[in-house]
């Protein structure tokens, strides 16, 4: 059993952040369903997410996306979201919704449209200087519907010469974090549809370009472990879009549509020794809360990541060593489902406790009526959500 000591710090430790726009409405192509109490604009955003870290203890960062968090003045949005107990976090561009980029953004065959998308781009980088982020985050929906569409090398050359010039422009502390994704919104080909695309993009352009892994991304099956296993042994894991799915990127809550999966992730990134902030490698929640209620659906999540954590941090690496020394195959599954099959929840309620926060977040919320709060007041405006 591992010194519950050192579980405990690590958990202390831990930091998990969480998507601006999971706080805004959202849905998908048949229905955006909109909810009481959404927030209008980034400042209530960053309320909510305090919110969330008020009650965890862990979720101390709000990653922003543009233009959904469009304000004037992001160095303002910082201060508000630090006066609130939280910071901004990553920045996340977003080069697909806009008609001119129906054939791609960077990889368009257009130059005139290309130096459109670079250019939001390397603002994004402005928007970083002026909250203090260190991470761009970069997700492109750029692809092709039908063979032959257009050239798939001819699209790779177009997008390895713009994030050239988007990690030429990063400051000495930043990083461009690269997300891949199999499909959607393209059906026949992706320009970054999976880790081996995101790594050698990395790998060409310098140490602090990084891969991202959004568990909803993968063809149904994927070991997602092993590609995590894989990118921290590159010491190329930038971090982590956490959801989870039955079927496609449906967005859902990490952990609720598949926690052994989760657990396995995790355990892969404790025995790398990348818990701890300063591995580099970031913990980011990526989700859609299209018919839950937001606040309590983002402090569900956070615990759900800290029990795959608590679980993977009681791992008996010595045992599990051992027995995959002696080549003990049932012996060394059964000390991993010893520790998954751990009931972690009266730990986290203690550490909690010790951390002077209520040992159930989720309860502890709901008793402010802070929701019933945000409901009374934000009844005037247009509610936050993707716009798309
Ligand atoms: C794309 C994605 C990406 C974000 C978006 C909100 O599916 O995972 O990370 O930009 O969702
Ligand atoms: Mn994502």
């Amino acid at each position: 059993m591992r010194d519950l000591t050192a579980v405990k710090d690590a958990l202390k430790n831990h930091r998990i952040e969480l998507p601006s726009w999971a706080f805004g409405n959202s849905g998908t192509r048949f229905k955006v369903f909109s909810q009481p109490g959404v927030p209008r604009d980034p400042w209530e955003k960053a309320a909510d997410a305090a919110q969330v870290h008020k009650y965890t203890g862990v979720a101390p960062s709000m990653a922003v996306h543009i233009p959904w968090d469009k304000v004037d003045d992001y160095a303002a949005l910082a201060a508000h979201a630090k006066a609130s107990g939280i910071r901004i976090g990553t920045v996340n561009a977003n080069v697909f919704q806009d008609d001119d980029y129906r054939l791609g953004s960077v990889c368009n065959p257009d130059a005139k449209v290309r130096r459109k998308a670079l250019a939001h781009l390397l603002e994004c980088v402005d928007i970083m200087d002026a909250a203090g982020s260190r991470d761009l985050k970069l997700w492109f929906a750029d692809g092709t519907n039908y063979p032959g569409q257009d050239d798939i090398s001819a699209r790779q050359d177009r997008l390895a010469e713009a994030l050239a010039a988007v990690y030429q422009r990063l400051g000495p502390d930043q990083r461009l974090v690269l997300e891949y994704k199999l499909f959607e919104p393209s059906f026949y080909t992706t320009d970054v549809p999976d880790w081996g695309t995101s790594l050698l993009h990395c790998q060409a352009l310098g140490p602090r370009a990084l891969v991202v892994v959004d568990t909803g991304h993968h063809a149904p099956g994927v070991n997602i472990e092993f590609i995590v296993a894989m990118l921290l042994r590159a010491g190329r894991l930038g971090g982590f879009d956490f959801n989870s799915r039955f079927y496609a990127d449906d967005d859902l809550m990490v952990g609720a549509a598949d926690p052994f999966q989760l657990f396995r992730i995790m355990h892969e990134v404790v025995k790398a020794g990348a818990l701890d902030p300063a591995s580099g490698v970031a913990f980011m929640l990526d989700q859609c809360h299209n018919i839950e209620p937001k606040i309590p659906g983002q402090i569900r999540s956070v615990m759900n990541v800290q029990e795959a954590v608590a679980k993977a941090l009681l791992v008996d690496s010595d045992a599990l060593r051992a027995a995959q020394v002696e080549g003990d195959v049932l012996g060394a599954n059964a000390v991993l489902m010893d520790a998954y099959n751990t009931d972690v929840r009266p730990l986290l309620a203690g550490l909690r406790e010790e951390m002077g926060l209520a040992p159930d977040p989720y309860a502890a919320y709901l008793a402010t009526g802070y929701g019933d709060k945000i409901i009374s007041e934000r009844k005037e405006g247009s509610p936050a959500g993707w716009g798309a």
